[in-house]
């Protein structure tokens, strides 16, 4: 603290190097001003599954999530309210409140945000193609990358059905799939008229964890099925809650994951580049890398001493 002494004396002689040298990892451990965190520039950013409404959603990591970038674009890909929950139940804390008035806030400042409702926010479909709040409303989107590439955007519960017979669609052929994508919608409706909730898979998958592997990639093929048909060059989805990047024959498969278990979100860059951020593994290495650098500055701090020693 030997600047600090000097002040107090009120000499005006410049601090020596050597004070320069100890007052700069003090000068580090200062905590950073409230609020002060650089901002991680992205062209789009996707999420999904957050289930606002029920115990399970991790609405904490979301906000610091949301707090860390900026973006052009957000595309919140479905199953963000869970309205089936809520419809039992009202379950709605501050910290819901606060990433609905987060995404608000970003759609004020200038980021294109859109909603894309999936099989938990189906109560937003026939809103589809009006905007609340700057926020549009959506079925699916077509998104173009900064390298021109076109990608699919939807939810991904459309192909519920399909996945369930996936095994015999080797042997039944694309009229059969185009068939079991109606029945999906149809079987829904139909529920839905007697007050059944939404057939999905994901609770089925639950049901029967020994399948889940098979389950989860013969979705991914069954969507990138669809993209291929669509004639699109991708696909991002969410649904699953299962974060991946696959090459599928010519079609890219992009899934965001979800809020709830694993905390992942799907980022392109000013390029084109997409990539997962695993926002948990992050903010992990974030602490051991403070934790690194508080180490190399007691280090420095022993070196000085050293130095003072040998002088
Ligand atoms: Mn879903």
């Amino acid at each position: 603290m030997a600047p600090r002494a000097l002040m107090k004396d009120g000499r005006k002689a410049l601090p020596s190097a050597m004070d320069l040298a100890t007052s700069i990892p003090a000068w580090l451990d200062l905590p950073e001003p409230r609020g002060f965190r650089p901002k991680r520039k992205l062209r789009t950013v996707w999420i999904s599954d957050i289930h606002l409404g029920t115990k399970g959603c991790n609405a904490a990591l979301l906000l610091d999530f949301l707090a860390s970038i900026e973006c052009e674009t957000l595309y919140l890909v479905g199953d963000i309210v869970d309205g089936w929950r809520l419809s039992r139940g009202w379950y709605w804390p501050d910290e819901h409140n606060e990433v609905v008035r987060r995404v608000l806030k970003m759609a004020h400042r200038g980021t294109r945000v859109v909603l894309i409702a999936g099989n938990h926010d189906e109560m937003l479909r026939p809103y589809a193609g009006m905007s609340f709040g700057g926020v549009e409303l959506a079925l699916d989107a077509i998104h173009v990358t900064a390298d021109g590439r076109q990608l699919l955007v939807t939810h991904g519960d459309g192909f519920d059905g399909v996945v369930l017979y996936a095994r015999w669609l080797a042997f039944l052929g694309d009229k059969a799939y185009e068939v079991l994508l109606k029945t999906n919608r149809w079987v829904n409706i139909v529920r839905r008229h007697f007050r059944l909730p939404y057939w999905s898979l994901s609770a089925y998958m639950k049901k029967r964890v020994k399948n889940a592997v098979q389950f989860i990639c013969d979705f991914e093929e069954a969507v990138a099925h669809a993209a291929r048909d669509m004639g699109v060059d991708g696909v991002v989805c969410g649904h699953i809650h299962c974060a991946e990047i696959r090459q599928i024959g010519d079609v890219t498969y992009y899934n965001d994951g979800d809020w709830v278990e694993s905390c992942t979100a799907l980022v392109e860059d000013a390029q084109g580049q997409i990539s997962i951020i695993d926002w948990p593994a992050e903010i992990a290495a974030a602490q051991a890398a403070s934790g690194s650098i508080a180490a190399a500055t007691d280090e420095s701090r022993k070196n000085v001493g050293r130095k003072k020693e040998d002088a």
